[in-house]
């Protein structure tokens, strides 16, 4: 399947694994990428000589393309920008805020950058930035979300811009991946079916309580202070949920939280640790190789697009 996002970023499969943090480490990218996708290094809250290790790492493994996530609230963002351009990976994707202050320096040096919005006027501002792409996320994703909902955020981003546009949240098969076709996309991001892949190295424990989980399994806490993360539910999330209602303030909320996404990822703690996962979460039922996963989701995907419905 030929689109203007598998001649830009030069991929087999229009699909992209998402840059989830502590997830998408250089085994998933590798495997996503050795697939015909693109597969992405979440950077997450990572020092930059770490994000450093783990591109050399990918390397080592394919020639394929592969992308860089930045998380813009890490510390160290300057210096991971710095890092994508001296290592000459060709994608970055962006997430959780405004990549504007780096554009210059990435295009100069040939990185396509592909920052994901969650709304109609930061697409424009993205396009504006001469972004070459845009992901376009809804609310049913997992981890840091914005306010709409896929199936409204994507076509309206799609008629906003010319640049194209992936659609990113509630996917995870071939009928999710026609769907964001039809709303105008050319392409899709995908997370939560990626976490329970055979290459990805999140603890049993988070991988099981992916693939038990029903379409209610998730919630979202830090709606109150602009901080809205998707989870699954658990004790962490109940007590978050209480102490936010009772207005308890941002910095004690914080700590409940506090290397969550690590404890849970990495220790498998899924009573106390943040188990980030979209809606779709109901969906993924086994654990599978990326390429099968891809290969299934092009075959459903391409075989709904060709459909008649007469
Ligand atoms: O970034 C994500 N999802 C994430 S990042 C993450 S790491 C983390 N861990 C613990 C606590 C907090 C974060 C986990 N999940 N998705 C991409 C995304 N970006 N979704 C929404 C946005 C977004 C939001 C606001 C993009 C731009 C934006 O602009 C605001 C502005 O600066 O104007």
């Amino acid at each position: 399947m030929k689109t203007r996002i598998t001649e830009i970023i030069e991929i087999e499969h229009p699909i992209l694994q998402g840059g989830m943090a502590w997830v998408a480490e250089h085994n998933l990218a590798a495997a996503v990428s050795e697939a015909g996708g693109l597969g992405i290094i979440g950077a997450g809250g990572a020092p930059a000589e770490a994000v450093r290790e783990q591109i050399q790492k990918v390397k080592a493994v394919t020639n394929n393309p592969f992308g860089v996530n930045i998380m813009l609230m890490n510390p160290e963002a300057d210096a991971i920008a710095q890092v994508i351009v001296d290592e000459g990976v060709k994608v970055v994707t962006t997430g959780a805020g405004n990549p504007s202050k780096y554009m210059e320096m990435w295009k100069a040096a040939g990185v396509k950058v592909i920052p994901v919005v969650a709304s109609v006027a930061m697409a424009k501002l993205m396009e504006r930035g001469k972004a070459d792409a845009v992901i376009a996320e809804g609310m049913e994703s997992g981890g840091h979300i914005g306010s709409l909902t896929t199936m409204a955020l994507v076509p309206q981003v799609a008629d906003a811009v010319n640049i194209p546009v992936i659609a990113a949240g509630g996917i995870a098969d071939g009928r999710g991946f026609a769907a964001a076709f039809m709303l105008g996309a050319e392409g899709v991001q995908i997370g939560t079916r990626f976490v329970a892949a055979k290459e990805s190295i999140v603890h049993e424990n988070y991988k099981a309580m992916l693939i038990k989980s029903k379409d209610i399994d998730s919630t979202v806490t830090g709606m109150t202070h602009g901080h809205p993360i998707r989870t699954l539910r658990n004790k962490m999330t109940k007590e978050y949920l209480r102490l936010e209602k009772e207005g308890t303030d941002f910095m004690e909320l914080e700590k409940l939280t506090l290397g969550g996404l690590r404890k849970a990822v990495m220790e498998g703690d899924v009573v106390n640790g943040s188990v980030m996962a979209g809606q779709i979460a109901g969906l993924v039922r086994k654990e599978q190789p990326c390429k099968e996963i891809i290969d299934e989701i092009i075959e459903q995907g391409t075989m709904l697009l060709n459909k008649k419905f007469d």
